[in-house]
C-alpha cells in the first residue's frame, strides 16, 4: 500500500518531558510549541494536566495560543484525568490503557472486560466534551492479539478519532508492524497512530512500515528525546519520508528543521549527535576520493537527501589520506590555482604522504597548495 496522506504527533512536550534531562519552564514550552507549529507538525501533544499543578497550567496556556496546529494531553483513562484535561480547553485527549500480561499482572490488574468498561466511560465523556479522542494500548506488542483486537474494536464502536498503537518498549520489528496495522485496519474504522520507542533501534523503521501498512498518525518528538533513549525522532523520520517521496514532506517547513533541533538540543543541555539524521555535523561531509569525485560530479550520487532543501551545507573533506586528486583539484580551483594533471596527481600523492601522520587543516592545505605553484 502506498503512503497516501498522514499527520504527525509532535511529542516532544510530552513523551520529551519523560526524557531523563529535560524539565521545561512555560517559557521554554512556549518556544517549542511556537517552533513545532511554524514547522507544521499537525499536532503537539502535551504533558497531562493531571501530573501536577503547574502541568496543568501549563496545557491551558498552550492550548489557549492560537496556535495552527491541534494540541492534544495525554493522560490515563480514569475520569479524574479525563475531567482535568477537558477543563484545559485542549482539542483532543489521547488516553492509553495497559494490555500487555506484565501491566495488567504488575500495574493496574484489570481483566481486558474491565478495560473496555473503563474506557466507554471515559471516551463517552471526553466525546461529548466536543474533543477528539484516542485510545492507546500500552506496551501492544507484548500483549495478546486476540486481547488487542477486542479492545480495539471495542473502542471503535465507542466511538473514537484514533486507535493508538505503542510500542512502549521498543521491541517491535518492521514486519510486525505491518502485519497488525493490516489486521487493524480491517477491523476498525478509526484512524491509526502508532507510537514507537527505540530501543533497539527499530523507532523510524516502525513508523514508517506502520505508515506503508494503513497508519495515518505517528508520535513523534524532537531529537526523538523520551523515556530511555526515547522515540522516533521527527527528523528521523521526516528523513525517511523524504528519501521514499519528497512529495510527502513538502507541507512541512523543512528549512527549520535544524533550528528546532538544535533549540530543543539547548533547552535540555545536550548536542545534536553527530550522525543525527540531516541535522549531524558530519551529515552532508564526503571524505574519501571516490565520494567526493562523484558528488563534485552530481551530489546525488551520494546524498540522498538534498541538504539545500534543509537550510544545511555539504562539505568536501580533502586534507585526509583518503583523498583523491579531483577533491584536491576542486580545491585549488576555488583558490584559483590551476595545475595540470601530472602535477596534481604528485600533490594528492603529497598530501596523502603528509596526512598519513594525521589530517591536515585547510589552511595547511592551502598553504601546501600554494607552495606547489611557486615550486
Ligand atoms: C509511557 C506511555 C507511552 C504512551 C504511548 C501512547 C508508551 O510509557 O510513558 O500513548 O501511545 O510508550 O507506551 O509513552
Ligand atoms: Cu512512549
Amino acid at each position: 500500500m502506498s503512503i497516501q496522506s498522514f499527520s504527525v504527533i509532535d511529542s516532544t512536550l510530552r513523551e520529551g518531558e519523560q526524557f531523563a534531562k529535560a524539565h521545561y519552564t512555560i517559557e521554554e514550552k512556549i518556544r517549542i510549541a511556537r517552533a513545532l507549529d511554524a514547522f507544521g507538525v499537525e499536532y503537539i501533544e502535551l504533558t497531562s494536566p493531571a501530573a501536577s499543578p503547574q502541568s496543568f497550567e501549563d496545557c491551558k496556556t498552550i492550548a489557549g495560543l492560537g496556535l495552527n496546529c491541534k494540541i492534544l494531553t495525554h493522560t490515563r483513562c480514569h475520569m479524574d484525568d479525563a475531567r482535568k484535561a477537558v477543563a484545559t480547553g485542549v482539542d483532543g485527549v489521547d488516553i492509553l490503557f495497559g494490555t500487555s500480561s506484565y501491566l495488567r499482572r504488575f500495574s493496574h490488574g484489570k481483566t481486558i472486560d474491565e478495560i473496555i468498561a473503563s474506557a466507554r466511560v471515559v471516551i463517552d465523556f471526553i466525546k461529548q466534551s466536543g474533543c477528539e479522542v484516542r485510545f492507546s494500548s500500552e506496551d501492544t506488542f507484548r500483549s495478546e492479539e486476540e486481547d488487542l483486537l477486542r479492545v480495539y474494536q471495542a473502542v471503535d464502536e465507542f466511538g473514537v478519532n484514533r486507535v493508538g498503537l505503542a510500542d512502549t518498549v521498543g521491541v517491535a520489528t518492521p514486519r510486525q508492524l505491518y502485519i497488525l496495522v493490516s489486521e487493524l485496519k480491517k477491523r476498525v474504522k478509526a484512524d491509526i497512530e502508532f507510537h514507537g520507542h527505540n530501543d533497539s533501534g527499530c523507532a523510524i523503521a516502525n513508523s514508517f512500515t506502520a505508515l506503508e501498512a494503513g497508519a495515518t498518525h505517528i508520535d513523534t518528538s524532537v531529537l526523538g528525546i523520551g523515556e530511555r533513549n526515547g522515540i522516533t525522532p521527527l527528523g528521523g523520520l521526516i528523513a525517511r519520508l523524504y528519501s521514499y517521496d519528497r512529495d510527502l514532506v513538502t507541507k512541512y517547513r523543512l528549512d527549520q528543521l535544524h533550528q528546532l533541533d538544535r533549540m530543543v538540543a539547548g533547552i535540555v543541555g545536550i548536542q545534536i549527535p553527530f550522525n543525527n539524521y540531516i541535522t549531524g555535523e558530519t551529515s552532508f561531509t564526503h571524505k574519501a576520493g571516490m565520494h567526493t569525485k562523484a558528488v563534485m560530479l552530481n551530489p546525488g550520487a551520494y546524498e540522498p537527501i538534498d541538504p539545500q532543501d534543509f537550510g544545511m551545507e555539504r562539505t568536501i573533506s580533502i586534507g585526509h589520506r583518503l583523498t583523491g586528486k579531483n577533491a584536491i583539484q576542486n580545491r585549488a580551483q576555488e583558490l584559483g590555482l590551476h595545475f595540470g594533471d601530472t602535477q596534481l596527481r604528485e600533490i594528492t600523492q603529497e598530501i596523502k604522504r603528509l596526512a598519513d601522520a594525521g589530517p591536515l587543516s585547510t589552511r595547511r592545505l592551502d598553504d601546501l597548495l600554494r607552495s606547489w605553484v611557486v615550486a
